[in-house]
């Protein structure tokens, strides 16, 4: 088959004894001699016929993003898309590797749906964690891990886990709801090994009248532990298989998935299978936990997210509570931006994904469509579950495999279907359905609700020709990541819910009206007259009082940081940024109306042009221009070098848009470097002058002085990022910025007022050199500029000095019209300039106003911010004028 990356095997979830290695999986909790331990593992899963746990490779390495988080003692494997920027902890998979990974998912790449921080448990602690039966039994159970391995019965059988959230991005794409965005894969299957519940309870002894089990687990969240109930009787019957399990794959559960307890119950939605198990209560009435009644609902398509913040009746009707899971499917192959070559290509190509059902109801057919629903087709199905079902009783992860008398279908399967590829190239697109034992088939149409819960309707993957080849598309990409075909209707002005996928149909009265615009919530405090400077805004970067822009409007974040549901931490790392994106994307309506009691006031207009996040290039502009910079929208630059200068300096080079490009930056002004953090999303910004000539073409080159982490304080966020960039990626500038201009021969302006000068004194420090290079170079290379320049440049050790070799060369060839002074804090001992801080005795001595004679002067001064201040008293002192300074 002529397919273009993403690759497979066609077989691997079917991946059976004997082929290739049996895995080693870890065992975390076994201290034994490891070797024998792993041979002894990998046998339980040569004896049978039955699906492999995909090799597994426990993370070792705690992630960077996770490191400034209450879960930084956790590592976790860097596949996973992170859905709610950094903490808490929401991932899935790349669909294409969960596909990949077969039947079973590997621990790592499991989804995660994390409330808060994830509870901490060290293993020697693991057998005396202790959980209770109480509330309406006869006799109440007070017992440890170590008491549940020894005096029940351990039995192991695989199980699927979906989130309700899943497929949610879909939801969020026609009109955002309260929830975050899943794509496809927030799903997946383990085997799994722990006591049966129904066991447990029925030794605690339900009185009369108790009707639900009410979960509580360890984590302590800013509305209490999470907790959350099931019935009773479901509780009760063996064969809805619920489960107390300590075990995931034959290992340990990892930290992520509740080590050491959790509940796992099949066939409904992921938010009842409570982790991190303190407590089981019974009780007459449903849970009154917070998690339980605002979360893992769907709610009447006609309530808004307002309506529903507003009225609680709605969450308190126990009908909307949703507990089995909706049927449903999606496609892993084609994957999204997969290409398919037609020339030299197979017959047929093999359409696969999963589907599930809910309520250990079985999927009974899954049909494909080429024609929107015309005509269907039915898949081969591989229900890959009934091969454990299958098996005699046996020792297996150490629990027992007997599924003997478990009618109930508790997994995914894997459905597939050979089409011919000439009908692929005529079909606009692939859609996929499931239908049930009862009949339940996926809908055609999405059924919206506040929470974006139980998506389910047909999963389309759209088909482009390009040329020879075929272009897949599927409905999205999860979290914040761009693409997919559902965003690309929106944004050709296609309506999603007009019932026909946003498509435009044919004839005369074909566009029907718009059925519901969501309408935009105010987020402003109504007559708020506050102008605010970017300098105030940037006063506020830190993590006490953190203040971020949303549209150009400023809000206080610190009054919520305690009570914010994604934690503290997403606020502080918008603090001082621009968040629109980000907080439009992740936040409902409810959620956007609070914003009011946190507007403190508006960015001025420089403020939000330096902080725009404008990304469209100008209208009609086919070719790209003569020069790059764009002062008000974003242009991409890719990484094409980077070059070490120092231990914690860096050149990187980056590449304009084509050739023959200048940069377009005057001398003297700056531009906007901005990043994004590949995993949070987060934009950073700053500004920098590049050291590069400014008449070079197609390239320009950045000097960058990295601040790495130390043990007493962060570094720099943006030093790092740009530090972590590989090459070839894109990067956001935006520019030109800056009050001042030199325009050559004694000419500058300042803020657009022309000012002539006849000396510079310039002062900076450390990678303040920057700027002042870029004037002091183009002095020094224009022999008719006469200007003379004072250079007085500080730093701590020799090493430290930026560009020095450059700065000297200039200065030997200019005698004349330059003076270039170095003055070290910690200078060496043959050290031949000067030495202190930049202050006043130094100022006094080389500065002094009276030396620089009748004629203009001006001084330049970039540095530290505590330079820059110190050096301000100093000037004034010793005769300079304020108009006489300016600060980069
Ligand atoms: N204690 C606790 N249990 C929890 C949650 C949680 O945040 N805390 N999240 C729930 C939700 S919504 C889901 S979908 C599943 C996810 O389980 P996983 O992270 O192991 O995939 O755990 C459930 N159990
Ligand atoms: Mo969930």
């Amino acid at each position: 088959m002529a397919t273009v990356a993403p690759t497979h095997e066609d077989t691997k979830h079917l991946r059976r004894v004997s082929d290739d290695l049996p895995p080693t999986p870890p065992d975390s909790d076994t201290n034994s001699d490891s070797g024998k331990a792993d041979e002894d593992h990998a046998q339980q899963f040569v004896k049978a016929d039955i699906p492999l746990p995909p090799p597994t490779q426990p993370p070792t390495e705690v992630l960077e993003p996770d490191k400034k988080t209450p879960d930084s003692w956790l590592p976790r494997d860097p596949r996973l898309i992170r859905l709610t920027g950094v903490h808490p902890f929401n991932v899935e998979a790349p669909l294409t590797d969960l596909y990949n990974e077969g039947f079973l998912t590997s621990p790592e790449l499991f989804y995660v749906r994390n409330h808060g921080p994830v509870p901490q448990v060290h293993d020697e602690d693991i057998p005396d964690w202790e959980f209770s039966i109480e509330g309406m039994v006869e006799h109440p159970i007070k017992l440890t891990l170590r008491d549940l391995l020894e005096q029940y019965e351990q039995k192991t059988y695989p199980v699927t886990l979906v989130c309700a959230g899943n497929r949610r991005k879909e939801q969020n794409v026609v009109r955002k709801t309260k929830g975050f965005s899943w794509g496809a894969a927030g799903v997946s299957t383990a085997l799994f090994t722990g006591v049966v519940l129904s066991d447990l309870i029925r030794k605690a002894r339900p009185k009369r009248g108790a009707r639900y089990l009410c979960m509580e687990g360890a984590d302590k969240l800013p509305n209490g532990y999470y907790g959350t109930s099931v019935k009773l009787n479901w509780a009760l019957d063996p064969n809805r298989g619920m489960m107390l399990a300590h075990r995931m794959n034959g290992e340990m559960l990892r930290p992520d998935h509740g080590k050491p307890l959790r509940v796992v119950i099949p066939g409904q939605i992921g938010g009842r299978s409570v982790k991190w198990l303190k407590k089981l209560v019974v009780t007459a009435e449903p849970s009154d936990n917070w998690y339980h009644i605002y979360d893992n609902r769907v709610l009447p398509t006609m309530v808004s997210p307002e309506e529903s913040a507003n009225d609680p009746k709605w969450w308190m009707d126990e009908r909307y509570a949703i507990y089995d899971l909706s049927t449903n499917s999606a496609t892993a192959y084609p994957a999204h931006e997969e290409q398919l070559c037609l020339v030299g290509s197979e017959p047929n190509y093999r359409v696969k994904g999963y589907a599930y059902g809910g309520g250990g109801r079985r999927i009974t057919r899954v049909e494909v469509t080429l024609d929107k629903g015309k005509t269907w087709r039915l898949a081969k199905i591989d229900y890959a579950e009934d091969r454990y079902r299958e098996q005699q009783p046996r020792e297996l992860c150490g629990g027992t495999l007997d599924m003997e008398g478990q009618e109930a279908s508790h997994c995914w399967c894997f459905w597939n279907l050979d089409i011919a590829v000439h009908e692929l190239a005529e079909a606009s697109d692939i859609f996929v359905r499931a239908m049930d034992e009862s009949m339940n088939v996926q809908p055609r149409d999405m059924y919206w609700s506040v929470l974006g819960m139980m998506n389910n309707p047909w999963f389309r993957v759209t088909i482009a020709k390009e040329g020879d080849y075929l272009r897949f598309e599927h409905p999205t990409q999860p979290a914040l990541m761009p693409g997919g075909l559902m965003e690309r209707v929106k944004k050709a002005g296609g309506n999603l819910a007009n019932g026909y996928w946003g498509e435009k149909l044919g004839g005369p009265e074909a566009e029907e009206p718009v059925t519901e615009v969501a309408k935009e919530v105010p987020m402003t405090k109504e007559g708020l007259k506050n102008v605010v400077t970017i300098d105030e805004l940037r006063k506020h970067d830190k993590d006490e009082a953190p203040w971020f822009v949303v549209n150009g409007e400023i809000y206080d974040g610190t009054p919520f940081l305690d009570a914010h549901p994604g934690g503290a931490q997403s606020i502080v790392s918008a603090a001082g940024l621009d968040s629109t994106d980000e907080f439009m994307a992740i936040h409902s309506e409810t959620a956007k109306a609070m914003m009011r009691d946190y507007h403190i006031g508006s960015l001025d207009e420089e403020g939000r042009a330096a902080l725009s996040t404008n990304d469209v290039q100008p209208d009609g502009q086919a070719e790209p221009s003569a020069v790059f910079l764009e002062p008000r929208s974003w242009k991409k630059g890719t990484l094409h070098a980077k070059t070490t200068n120092s231990w914690d300096t860096k050149t990187f080079s980056f590449k304009l848009e084509h050739e023959g490009q200048t940069l377009g930056l005057p001398t003297g002004q700056h531009l906007m470097i901005r990043l994004r953090d590949p995993v949070t999303r987060e934009a950073i910004i700053r500004s920098y002058t590049p050291v590069s000539e400014t008449s070079k073409l197609g390239f320009m080159d950045v000097l960058v002085k990295i601040y790495f982490d130390t043990k007493e304080r962060k570094g720099g966020k943006m030093s790092q990022a740009m530090d972590q960039l590989p090459i070839g990626h894109f990067v956001d500038f935006k520019g030109p910025i800056g009050k001042f201009e030199y325009l050559g021969r004694g000419i500058c302006t300042v803020n657009g007022k022309e000012k002539r000068v006849k000396t510079f004194l310039m002062i900076c420090g450390g990678s303040g050199i920057t700027p002042i290079y870029q004037v002091f170079r183009a002095i020094m290379q224009d022999r008719e500029d006469q200007t003379k320049c004072v250079l007085l440049n500080g730093n701590r050790q020799l090493e430290d000095i930026l560009c020095k070799t450059d700065l000297d060369t200039l200065a030997k060839d200019n005698e004349a019209k330059c003076q270039l002074m170095y003055t070290l804090t910690k200078p060496p001992d043959d050290w031949e300039g000067l030495r202190g801080r930049i202050a006043a005795p130094l100022l006094k001595e080389h500065a002094d106003r009276a030396m620089f004679g009748e004629g203009e002067a001006m001084v330049l001064i970039c540095g530290p911010e505590a330079l820059e201040k110190s050096v301000h008293e100093a000037l004034l002192e010793i005769g300079w004028k304020d108009d006489d300074l300016l600060f980069f």
